[in-house]
């Protein structure tokens, strides 16, 4: 199949790109390098050297059979080169990673949230736009989130995108209807998430495009079998308070001797996927197309852990210490979510949980590895503050 990966550059896009090269797809990687600029704009690096994208592909071309190709452009500004790239590759699907994806950044100030939600949406309608014009039978594949649900204390599992509801008009009245879950974002980076799935409801609805929107839930661990293959493949490593996920986090403070910073009560519940189950998942949704063009949506998760549980179960592993902090977000901080990847489990997915061994083979990676650290960058400079 002839794919496109959007921000093929990025923490998930790189692992996936190579993952579906060597499935034996060909591979074209869109990506405007946003990260990379961020990252010097912030004073961040991955905490393990990363190479550059044209380092990258040189030597992944050198070792696998399927070549990968890539090309600069910016998905929300620059629709005109967009266009060329898609008219000539001629996809039959498409990645959609290559969105603004931090919470903490998005609320950082008026100019990051405005950031957040023009790339996010725009880059969004420019590619559906141009599968809707050239290949309405091109499969959009796009990264959400499980955060559009929001986290209230629940005892249901967490349906997969939509309810089959009964919307009353009075006490006896109602219409039935399939309806989306009720959006319920804690962010800007997450509404942008809520307004997405809008977004393909109407390119569905109009157009009749096939969509497959995953739900994903945080993404802990850095390598995969492909980034493994050679030095040069390495993944990048956030751990700063902007864009590294929590568990990371807690993996480099436990090798810094940091107290694993727990923000609040810790009674946070969220959703845990491995990075490289986050490109298992995109191998079978690439491979289980929906039957028929219309909006699918599958939850991309392993398991959902408590916040304060997982920072006890890695200070037993590392012997760090941990501590509350005054939380930088406004969130609640105990929520319960049961959620399962029902779909994606049919489709074979074989789930990678965060257990010790997995726990104590990562921490022993970033051990040998590390070479990129500043403290300063634990603690967290975004706040949900208005100023
Ligand atoms: P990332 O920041 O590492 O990668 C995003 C990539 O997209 C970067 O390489 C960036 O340069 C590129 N990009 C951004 N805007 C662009 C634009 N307008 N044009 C072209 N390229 C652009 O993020 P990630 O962790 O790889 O996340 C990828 C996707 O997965 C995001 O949409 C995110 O919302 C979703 N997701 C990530 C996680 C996680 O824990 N990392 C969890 C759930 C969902
Ligand atoms: N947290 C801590 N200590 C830390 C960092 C985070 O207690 O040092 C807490 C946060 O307060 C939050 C939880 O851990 O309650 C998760 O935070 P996170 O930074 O790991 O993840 P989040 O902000 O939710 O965002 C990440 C990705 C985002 C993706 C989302 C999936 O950055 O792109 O959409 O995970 S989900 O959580 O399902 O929305």
């Amino acid at each position: 199949m002839k794919i496109i990966v959007f921000g093929g550059d990025g923490f998930c896009g790189w692992p996936t790109s190579l993952r579906l090269s060597r499935d034996g797809h060909e591979v074209l990687i869109i990506d405007n390098l946003s990260r990379r600029k961020i990252d010097y704009k912030l004073g961040l690096r991955s905490l393990v050297k990363i190479q550059s994208i044209s380092k990258r592909v040189q030597t992944w071309n050198k070792i696998n059979k399927k070549k990968i190709k890539f090309l600069k452009i910016d998905t929300s500004k620059e629709y005109k080169k967009l266009e060329k790239a898609f008219v000539k590759f001629k996809p039959n699907a498409v990645i959609y990673f290559s969105e603004q994806r931090s919470a903490p950044y998005s609320m950082k100030n008026i100019h990051t949230m405005n950031y957040t939600i023009e790339n996010n949406l725009l880059g969004n309608n420019n590619v559906l736009y141009l599968i809707a014009k050239y290949n309405k039978n091109c499969h959009f594949i796009h990264l959400g989130t499980m955060g559009v649900y929001g986290y209230e204390f629940s005892k249901q599992l967490v349906p997969e995108g939509y309810y089959n509801s009964k919307l009353y008009y009075n006490k006896s009245k109602y219409i039935k209807k399939k309806i989306l879950h009720p959006a319920d974002p804690g962010s800007i980076y997450h509404m942008t998430k809520a307004q997405d799935e809008l977004l393909f409801q109407l390119y569905n609805k109009l157009y009749k495009l096939k969509i497959t929107d995953l739900h994903q839930g945080v993404v802990w661990g850095f390598s995969t079998n492909e980034t493994r293959l050679h030095p040069d493949l390495i993944n990048r490593i956030d751990y700063d308070g902007d864009y590294g996920t929590v568990l990371n986090r807690f993996f480099m403070q436990s090798i810094i001797g940091h107290p694993l910073t727990i923000y609040g009560t810790g009674g946070q519940v969220r959703p845990f996927i491995n990075i490289q189950n986050t490109t298992d998942c995109i191998s079978l949704a690439i491979q289980n197309p929906p039957k028929k063009n219309k909006v699918r949506i599958l939850n991309q998760l392993c398991e959902a852990k408590k916040i304060k549980d997982l920072a006890l179960q890695i200070s037993k592993i590392t012997k760090a210490k941990y501590k509350s902090f005054k939380n930088p977000r406004i969130e609640r901080e105990n929520n319960s979510l049961i959620a399962k990847p029902i779909g994606l489990l049919n489709m074979g997915l074989n789930l990678i949980k965060i257990s010790d061994e997995k726990l104590l083979e990562e921490y022993n990676f970033l051990k040998v590895n590390k070479i990129n650290f500043k403290k300063k960058l634990i603690i967290p400079s975004s706040t949900w503050k208005i100023k």
